[in-house]
Formats: structure tokens, sequence, C-alpha cells
């Protein structure tokens, strides 16, 4: 852990009881003087931290900045999601940068976040709007030895990951639009986008894009947006900690990916059932040229939707654009 991610973990344990100088000087072997120069630079990246004579150290709030020693000292210290978590102030699009990551052979589990997109993108090209602090836009990479037909498995555990930490964190009610799509009250506030660099017979590696719309008000989204798009804090009347939602799915995309890995995707499967909104439902799916309708009967083994069509065939989906038939 890094010096100013203990220093954080410290003030925050000690709360309004404050940690002296000398107390942290002994905590993480530097002298006093390098322990106030880290306080300095603390503040300036927004935390504002209180010095008094009597009390020492207290911390007095915390910027809604992400900072990359914030997020980890978070997580749990085994696990495979987040040990690599990079923060930057603006990309193109974190996919990118998770890529050249991936392609530079740096490990699975590495986390790049940036505070704003200026290229975000959705699935085939589409844009996904990112305005700067006010969402999570982030991407994950990972190599399992799963075959590629068994990509789609990983947007369905990144799927139940968002929406369990999103209710976590906040109390909404979500549902998954499968295959990438949180909805609370029927509108999207997060999506995932899966990208995959594969052989014939195995993945190199995948790509997990996840956008969550946190704290955005309605006139961040254009206006053609607003009546299918919403964020945390519009649907909770109220801001969202993003780096306590940040490390919430980074922990639940832990153990989702851990079970998927561990064969065990039965049960992930078992828990998206519970929470889709599409299952059961009469849809219409657009997959390019072809339009398929029928109603959705379940999950495969390998995460594709299960189709069963006009004509009484049971059809494999694995892309596509998901309507409710009207
Ligand atoms: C998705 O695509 O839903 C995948 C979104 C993934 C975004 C993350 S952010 C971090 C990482 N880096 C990236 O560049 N991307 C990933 P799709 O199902 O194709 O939905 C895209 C559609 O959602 C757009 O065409 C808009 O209609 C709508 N949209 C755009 N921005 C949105 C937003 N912020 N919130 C909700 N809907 C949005």
């Amino acid at each position: 852990m890094s010096s100013d991610a203990q220093i954080l973990q410290t003030l925050r344990t000690a709360g309004s009881n404050g940690v002296s100088g000398a107390e942290l000087s002994q905590k993480l072997g530097i002298s006093r003087a390098a322990v106030w120069a880290r306080i300095e630079d603390l503040r300036k990246l927004g935390y504002e931290i209180e010095a008094s004579p009597h009390a020492g150290y207290r911390l007095l709030s915390a910027p809604d900045t992400l900072h990359a020693d914030d997020l980890s000292w978070r997580l749990s210290k085994g696990r495979k999601i987040g040990r690599d978590i990079r923060v930057f102030e603006q990309t193109s699009s974190t996919n990118d940068a998770i890529e050249k990551l991936a392609r530079d052979g740096v490990k699975e589990g590495a986390v790049v976040f940036a505070e704003a997109q200026t290229r975000g993108r959705g699935r085939l090209g589409r844009k996904w709007i990112s305005p700067a602090r006010k969402g999570l836009w982030f991407s994950v990479l990972l190599r399992p030895e799963l075959p590629p037909h068994a990509a789609t498995q990983l947007t369905v555990a990144s799927a139940i990951a968002v929406r369990n930490a999103i209710e976590e964190q906040t109390g909404l009610k979500t549902e998954i639009k499968w295959p990438n799509d949180i909805l609370v009250s029927g509108k999207k506030v997060a999506g995932i986008l899966t990208e995959l660099s594969a052989e014939l017979d195995r993945i190199k590696y995948v790509l997990v894009g996840i956008g969550v719309d946190v704290n955005l008000s309605a006139t961040d989204f254009p206006a053609e947006l607003r009546t299918q798009a919403s964020s945390l804090k519009i649907e909770l009347g109220k801001p969202v900690a993003r780096t306590e939602l940040a490390a919430a799915i980074l922990r639940e995309l832990d153990r989702e990916y851990c079970r998927v890995l561990a064969g065990d995707f039965a049960a992930v499967a078992s828990d998206w059932e519970q929470h889709c909104a599409t299952l059961g439902q009469r849809l219409v799916i657009h997959l390019g040229d072809r339009r398929v309708c029928g109603r959705a009967e379940s999950l495969g083994e390998d995460g594709a939707l299960l189709l069963r069509t006009e004509h009484g065939h049971l059809e494999r989906i694995v892309g596509g654009d998901v309507m409710l038939e009207k």
C-alpha cells in the first residue's frame, strides 16, 4: 500500500479523534516532515485535512475524485480484479487504454478508470456519453482460459456484478436487460462493452468496459436520450459516492469472475435470471439486417439468450439489440 493510501486509511479509521504526526510517521516508517509533505499533496488533490496541535490530523472530507490508492485499500488482498488500478484524468476510451496494457503483456485484473472519455463508445461503434467526474467509466483486462464462444459469460457475470453493487450501495431496485444494460425504473443507468481478442480455440484477452451513470443530471444527457437513460443520482434524489461504488463493483466483479473461472457459470446464471427484465418477455431482436421475434426463455450455458421463435424453434442469440415487442 502506498503512503497516501496508508495515511488515508489511518485518518478514516481514527475519524474525529484524529491522528498525531508522530503516530503517522511511526506507522509509515517515514519522517514527520515527509508525512507533512504527503498531507500537503493530498490536500492539493482536494482532501480536506485539518491539522491541530492537540488532535493531530483529521480528515474532514474527501474529494469526489477517483484515486487509485484510495480504491485499492478497499479491496481484498488476494483479489484478481483490481490488483493494478490506474486512473486517468481523460482518455479517448478506457477500452483503448486497457488494450494498450493488454498488448504490453500486463497481467489480468488490471483496471483503468478515466474521469472523462472523449470518445467513449458503446457496441457497434455507438457513442457513449461520459462527462467528467459524473460517472464511472472504466475497463478491466481479463485473460480467462475459456474458448471464445464463452466470452458472453463474462458480459453476463459483469452485468450481475454491476447490478449487485448498485443495489448494495444505493438500495435502488435494478434490472438487467440482456445482454449488457442495467436498468432502474426501466431506464438505462449502466452499459457494458465486452471486446475480445481470440485465436480459433482460445481467448487471448477480454476487455470489459463498464459505464455507470452515477451523478449525471438530466441536462448532462442529450435530449434524445432522456426518455431512455437516467443516472443513480436522478433515481435516488441525491448524489452517490463514486469511490465507494467503484470499489463495490470491483469486489463484485472479482467474485463473479472467480465463479466463472471455477466453472460455476450455472450459479452466476441463476442469480442473473432472478434479476433479468428480459426473460419471459416477447422480444424483437435486431441482428444486423436480420430481425428475430420470439419469447426469451432462458440463458444458455455459454451466456447466450435462448429465444423461442414464432416458429417454435429455440434460437441462440449472442448479440444484437433487444426490444420488447409492442
Ligand atoms: C453499451 O453499448 O451500453 C456499452 C457502454 C459501455 C461504456 C463503457 S464506459 C468505459 C468503457 N470505455 C468505452 O469507450 N466504453 C466502455 P450499447 O448497448 O451499444 O448502447 C449505446 C447506446 O446507449 C447509445 O447509442 C445511446 O443510445 C445510449 N447511451 C449513450 N451514452 C449513454 C449513457 N451515458 N447512459 C445511458 N445510455 C447512453
